[in-house]
């Protein structure tokens, strides 16, 4: 009896791999300041990664920071960097059709690192999806809803321009939930902002509040209790990611619904906040969670805990918002909608066709891959490296 080779390894099906991996840093200015706790953006920076595969196929993929490192740990610069130094040359040659075992490959050698991650993983999806003729959600497991509800933020710093900002926004269908930044000022000051909010908005309009972290707990309490006489329907991150124990008695203090954000990247965040009890909503974002897959992960863990699903935003621009819809299209619950809004924040794009926001929802794209196309000019326009890139285009 001779050694009997199955046919498959001796004549191995030719599977398109992975040929180059660009990572590129664009800067596009926003359409007004949005103050944050820690950061006021005037313009957003977007990491674009572009694969090719050697079967012609090219998938788009992102990743943005709020305020540079003012957010979180990681910078669109740093994200670059993973991209091409440590990222890209381990993919490079492999299958391109293999998703999870080429995130397998990235894991074993990169801690950490999760936009990187994120924006990788959105490109081997979009490829895969035009290869295979689906658009992304269906690789996930398929869309539950085609549209997706979106709210928007209230963060000009001035609370009649924000009163007017909403009052245009509802008339023209785009949003009709709103949230509100608050935390860099002083208490009072704070809750005057939102009750002046609510007084020119009415008490129909839903109102959410996001605190990035600002508050130390006695603040928290005093705050809360005010923000729920104000009639807010959610609570965003008031105390430190890391204070967990603080988030989970205000959630036991309190009825309003506390949303963890911050303190929940990944699916074993979510495990944990669920074990302590720490939070009633979580807010999944592609990037904390480190892609699109363990973004829905993290999501399976809130629905076994029966905590409540937000879909969040790091203020992505057109590629990384779309990659983010694909993902809360598929997720079974969906109880807190989303703020998918990032593109409507900048004041220009560099896709082809910026995505459809119509009666308070953004529209999931149906076509294969993300639906998203990348508009060169305008992305050699806006690239932060264009006047050496135009000079070696032109040597
Ligand atoms: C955050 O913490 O929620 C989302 C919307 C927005 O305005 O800021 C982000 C980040
Ligand atoms: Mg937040």
């Amino acid at each position: 009896m001779g050694i009997k080779i199955h046919p498959m390894n001796s004549n191995p099906p030719k599977y398109p791999t992975m040929q180059s991996i660009d990572a590129v840093l664009v800067d596009l200015p926003t359409i007004r300041a949005h103050k944050l706790a820690m950061t006021t953006m005037m313009r957003q920076t977007l990491v674009i990664v572009r694969l090719v595969c050697s079967d012609g196929v090219t998938g788009i993929g992102e990743a943005t920071t709020i305020g540079g490192l003012a957010y979180g740990d990681q910078s669109p610069e740093s994200i670059k960097s993973a991209i091409d130094t440590y990222v890209a040359p381990l993919l490079v040659g492999q299958d391109a059709t293999r998703v999870a075992m080429a995130m397998k490959r990235i894991a074993a050698s990169v801690q950490g690192n999760s936009f990187a991650k994120s924006a990788i993983e959105t490109a081997l999806l979009d490829a895969q999806g035009q290869r295979l003729g689906l658009p992304v959600h269906a690789l996930l497991g398929g869309a539950v809803r085609d549209a997706l509800p979106v709210l928007w933020t209230l963060a000009s710093g001035d609370a009649a321009r924000d009163v007017d900002e909403a009052v245009a926004l509802i008339e023209a269908r785009r949003h009709k939930v709103f949230k509100l930044k608050i935390g860099s000022h002083p208490l009072a000051e704070d809750i005057a902002h939102v009750q002046a909010i609510r007084r020119g908005l009415g008490d129909e309009v839903m109102l959410t509040v996001d605190v990035n972290q600002a508050w130390d707990e006695p603040t928290a309490v005093r705050g809360i209790a005010a923000l729920e006489a104000a009639g807010v329907a959610l609570i965003e991150q008031p105390v430190a990611r890391r204070n967990r124990r603080a988030l989970r008695r205000l959630a036991e203090r309190f009825d309003v619904a506390l949303m963890a954000d911050e303190a929940v990247h990944d699916a074993t965040d979510a495990f944990d906040l669920a074990a302590e009890g720490a939070a009633d909503v979580y807010a999944l974002k592609i990037s904390q969670a480190g892609g699109l897959w363990p973004t829905l992960r993290a999501a399976a863990v809130a629905d076994a805990a029966g905590v409540g699903i937000y879909g969040g935003t790091l203020l992505e621009g057109s590629v990384g918002s779309i990659a983010a819809a694909h993902v809360f299209a598929a997720c079974p619950t969906l109880a807190w909608g989303t703020e998918l809004f990032g593109p409507l924040l900048l004041k220009d794009d560099i896709v082809v066709q910026r995505p459809e926001y119509r009666d308070y929802e953004l529209q999931l794209p149906q076509v294969p891959g993300l639906g998203v196309q990348l508009d060169l000019d305008k992305l050699a326009f806006y690239r932060r490296d264009r006047s050496s890139h135009t000079v070696a285009i032109t040597a």
